[in-house]
């Protein structure tokens, strides 16, 4: 298992993640917070799983991004083996376009949560956002970014709507 000191893992199951996981690698560049990028998959590569969730905190991550489809069990069961916060983001499936993703992630019985967010793009850029929102308790400069990444955004919303032809 590769090591890097960075204060995010974003992992995903399958390189066919990666399009809509890039959302939240790209949101976590953008607001300047270091962050590694993996495929696990926790069925077609269970001991890298456990590899990397037994050692996520050792290796010095704060909170986990992980993004998966269909039969999505990648977010749970890394919640399953670390006290780190995980994020889940439901990966858009072809099958049933994300809904089993997301049913997947967010029904955790009680006692190991994941903090699920929204199926596909919206959801690995909020995943980033919140990761950063945690972060960002305690670390003031970082509060900064996250604020002028906010306001940067309020900026960009028209008072009124202009006429799009067509
Ligand atoms: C899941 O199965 C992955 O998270 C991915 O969303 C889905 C399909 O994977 P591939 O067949 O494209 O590798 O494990």
């Amino acid at each position: 298992m590769t090591k890097t000191i960075a204060d995010v893992a974003v992992i995903m199951g399958s390189q066919s993640d990666w399009e809509t996981m890039r959302h939240a690698a790209e949101t976590l560049e953008a607001l300047q917070i270091s962050h590694d990028v993996r495929i696990v998959s926790a069925h077609r590569t269970p001991d890298r799983l456990y590899d990397f969730a037994k050692s996520a905190k050792a290796e010095g991550f704060k909170v986990i991004i992980a993004g998966a489809g269909g039969a999505a069990h990648l977010p749970g069961m890394t919640a399953a083996m670390t006290p780190l916060p995980v994020f889940g983001v439901p990966v858009q499936s072809h099958a049933l376009s994300g809904q089993d993703s997301l049913l997947s992630i967010v029904q955790m019985p009680a006692g190991i949560p994941v903090g699920t967010l929204a199926i596909g793009k919206a959801g690995a850029t909020n995943a980033a956002l919140l990761a950063a929102a945690v972060l960002a308790l305690y670390d003031p400069a970082l509060a900064d970014r996250l604020d002028a990444y906010r306001a940067a955004q309020t900026e960009k919303v028209a008072e009124r709507p202009v006429e799009v032809s067509g």
